[in-house]
């Protein structure tokens, strides 16, 4: 498949400014599949101008438990079809999909890649975008990871049991996601409890803060 894309890319005349064109060697964006918990591969374009391609190869890998694996390889292209970097992971079963998404906010998209989903919550690959390189900046488990504008850092809701939930806030910085706090939300308790991460100092809310408006928040719920 990109062999295909890159031969096409350095012999035709297509042009590569019409955002459509991965459509026509085969490859969807990312964001345009739906996810059926089988590898699927598909293409990202970022703000500036440049393309992520993402290509399982399935069964690839076993692991230590005799399940296997896809080999994801993930290859970052200028419009021109220059390979900028090649990265790659291992993927288990996941009902995800890669996504490119700006998740501190800094003008610069992150790769956030799928690598493994649970009963609830996926666990995801956080790459960011230092000095032309993408750079893996750690893992997240949840629902999905986004900027939370009101907290002002990246964001993740994950399931823990049927009536407890967190909310990881996380600081990304020069290639490195570091937590701020955890907040866990008992929902059959009515409790509200924070656990401090190295990046604490990062949120704009104290930890008795954070508590206060979780606690009220289940109060007012109630009404
Ligand atoms: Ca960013």
């Amino acid at each position: 498949m990109l062999a295909a894309l890159l031969l096409a890319v350095g012999l035709s005349a297509q042009d590569y400014s019409q955002p459509d064109f991965t459509h026509s060697e085969g490859t969807p964006w990312c964001f345009e599949l739906e996810i059926t918990g089988e590898p699927q591969d598909c293409a990202a374009q970022l703000a500036n101008d440049t393309i992520l391609m993402f290509d399982y190869t399935a069964d690839a890998i076993e692991d230590e438990w005799g399940d296997t694996l896809a080999r994801l390889d993930i290859s970052h292209h200028a419009f021109d079809g220059t390979l900028l970097q090649t990265l790659s992971e291992e993927v288990g079963r996941t009902y995800a999909l890669p996504e490119v998404a700006d998740i501190n906010n800094d003008g610069a998209e992150e790769i956030l890649i799928p690598t493994y989903t649970g009963n609830v919550n996926t666990v995801w690959q956080v790459y960011q975008n230092v000095e032309s390189q993408f750079v893996h900046a750690g893992e997240v488990s949840g629902l999905g990871l986004e900027y939370d504008a009101e907290v002002g850092l990246p964001a993740i809701s994950s399931r823990g049991s049927a009536s407890t939930w967190y909310r990881s806030v996380w600081f990304l910085d020069s290639g490195a996601l570091i937590l701020a706090y955890e907040l866990e939300t008992d929902l059959g308790f009515e409790t509200c409890s924070i656990v401090e991460g190295a990046a604490m100092s990062e949120s704009p809310q104290s930890a008795e803060e954070i508590i206060a408006a979780c606690q009220a928040g289940m109060e007012g719920a109630e009404q």
